[in-house]
């Protein structure tokens, strides 16, 4: 099994909706498991700023999926889930499935990039992770508490559970 750990992200039609279902299916992937997930998070949009707030999250499965197959997976789930793929770069999107790390491995093919290029400045995704991954060292070795202290939260706030 790999531990692979993925950023969910959402600012329309109900976000917190849509990464709840997500997360009904990445527990429903063949041969895997859905192991934990962050608090939800309230995160102000990168890029374009005429669109709504983002819900943020991370969870964390542990899978037998080869990485290319996973990614398969979740961007089937992003399809079901009615993400449309327009030309405006970090525009609205109901859901984004982020392949944030797969095990320890550092991965370079032209459709599949681990870790996640914007991982390690992302306080939508520094933030959740560490919730849920104290102690995680990335593959080149860096500590993720060391980066969440070097980026600013920006508003980031988790969402109470009722
Ligand atoms: N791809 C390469 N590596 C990966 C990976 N590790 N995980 C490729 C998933 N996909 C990966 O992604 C474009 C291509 O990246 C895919 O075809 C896949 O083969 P996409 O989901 O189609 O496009 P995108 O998400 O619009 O592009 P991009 O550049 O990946 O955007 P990001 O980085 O996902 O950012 N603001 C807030 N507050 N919160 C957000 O979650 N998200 C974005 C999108 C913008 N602003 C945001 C947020
Ligand atoms: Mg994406």
């Amino acid at each position: 099994m790999n531990s692979v750990y993925i950023g969910l992200g959402s600012n329309l039609s109900k976000p917190q909706k849509q990464l709840n279902n997500a997360l009904q299916s990445l527990s429903a992937l063949p041969s895997s498991q859905l192991i934990q997930c962050s608090h939800f998070y309230i995160s102000q949009p990168m890029g374009p700023k005429d669109q709504p707030d983002y819900v943020n999250a991370v969870a964390l499965i542990e899978t037998k999926l080869q990485p290319l197959d996973l990614l398969k997976c979740t961007q089937e789930i992003e399809l079901l889930q009615g993400r449309e793929r327009k030309e405006n770069r970090w525009g609205p999107r109901t859901l984004d499935l982020d392949i944030l790390l797969y095990g320890n491995q550092q991965i370079t093919l032209p459709n599949l990039v681990i870790p996640h290029y914007g991982l390690k400045k992302r306080e939508f995704v520094l933030y959740p992770l560490f919730e849920i991954a104290q102690e995680l060292t990335l593959p080149c070795g860096e500590k993720l508490s060391k980066l969440v202290d070097l980026c600013p939260k920006n508003g980031l706030r988790a969402i109470e559970l009722k």
